[in-house]
């Protein structure tokens, strides 16, 4: 008998060798390619959930008791926690971060934290290829925790079935900021920290922003939550809630997955020209070279690409 292969295993849903897997993947190894080709055609059972908001909001607690929340039920959860090793920002200053470590020793439970440095760009595809694997485990939820509100973290969250914002009280300047990217992608807004101070003005500073949209009848209006992330309360709500939009979403759940999947073919795509171009078009130091031209303004970036394209389609 031969020894099962590693997609084989992952199928399986194997721990170890869905660990494996993300590891090539984050190494962007041309086998981490190998395996999403073989897993793909049992991919698409799990629901995906999206987890955002600034850092230490509670993000990874509230995660880690949704987590809880859904075992209750018996099923099964893939949890990615996209984790900025930026100096800048996330861990390095907030000394009192949330691992979640609650679920040690429950094999229904897979939890994986992901490096956002050297993806290049690709933070969201390598993201949704993680998402792939655990879906194709057998987890039947899938939850992915990014921080931030930036375009990294819209495409990440654009992947998910279901975009869960997450805010704390007092994050009034937050919800001006956030308006522009997030608002069109949260599902559920979720104010959390609600044993804080302020939590119902920063209800109130959602509503507000809300309540500039115009929704059709029938529309989705993404509700606000309240949880208490450290004692668990308002997450039955909230899971509550997500079962609700997946009610009202399921009609045109074919055409929000035919989204993503048009998002991950182009994304794929860019990044495959891009990178062939750089590796077999481009010769050593040229790209620098271009960008030195571009910079003392010797090229427009417009030629520099039609001349780059010319040689590609060339070759
Ligand atoms: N008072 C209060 N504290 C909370 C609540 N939820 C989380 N915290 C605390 O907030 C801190 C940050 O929690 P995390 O879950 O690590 O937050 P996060 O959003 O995942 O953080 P990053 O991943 O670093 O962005 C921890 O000390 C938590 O115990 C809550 O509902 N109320
Ligand atoms: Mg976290």
């Amino acid at each position: 008998m031969t020894r099962p292969t590693l997609s084989e295993r992952v199928l399986a849903g194997d721990a170890r060798a869905i660990a494996r897997a993300i590891s090539l993947i984050e190494d962007e190894a041309p086998s981490g390619a190998e395996l999403i080709r073989r897993i793909f055609g049992r991919t698409g059972q799990a629901y995906l959930m999206g987890v955002t908001g600034p850092p230490g909001a509670g993000k990874s607690t509230l995660v880690d008791r949704m987590t809880t929340e859904i075992r209750k039920t018996g099923q099964t959860v893939g949890v990615v926690a996209v984790d900025p090793t930026s100096p800048y920002t996330g861990g390095a200053i907030l000394g009192d971060r949330v691992r979640m470590q609650a679920h040690t020793g429950d094999d229904g439970v897979f939890i994986r934290s992901m490096a956002t440095r050297g993806h290049l760009g690709g933070l969201a595809r390598a993201t949704g290829e993680v998402a792939s694997v655990l879906d194709a485990s057998g987890k039947d939820i899938v939850i992915i925790e990014t921080v931030g509100v930036g375009q990294d973290e819209v495409d990440i969250v654009r992947t998910a079935d279901v975009s869960i914002v997450t805010l704390v009280p007092g994050a009034g300047d937050e919800v001006q900021a956030l308006k522009a990217g997030i608002m069109e992608i949260a599902d559920i807004f979720v104010v959390n920290k609600a044993d804080r101070e302020g939590a119902d003005r920063t209800v109130s500073s959602i509503e507000a922003m809300l309540s500039l949209h115009t929704f059709a009848e029938g529309d989705w209006r993404p509700p606000i939550m309240k949880t208490e992330a450290t004692s668990g309360r308002g997450v039955p709500e909230l899971l509550e809630t997500i079962e609700r939009f997946k009610q009202h979403t399921a009609p045109t759940q074919g055409s929000r997955r035919r989204a993503r999947a048009e998002w991950r073919l182009r994304e794929l795509l860019g990044h495959r020209f891009l990178r062939h171009v750089e590796e077999s078009i481009l010769k050593a130091g040229e790209f620098e070279a271009i960008l030195e031209r571009i910079a003392s303004r010797e090229l427009d970036p417009y030629s520099a690409v039609d001349g780059i394209f010319q040689r590609s389609v060339r070759a």
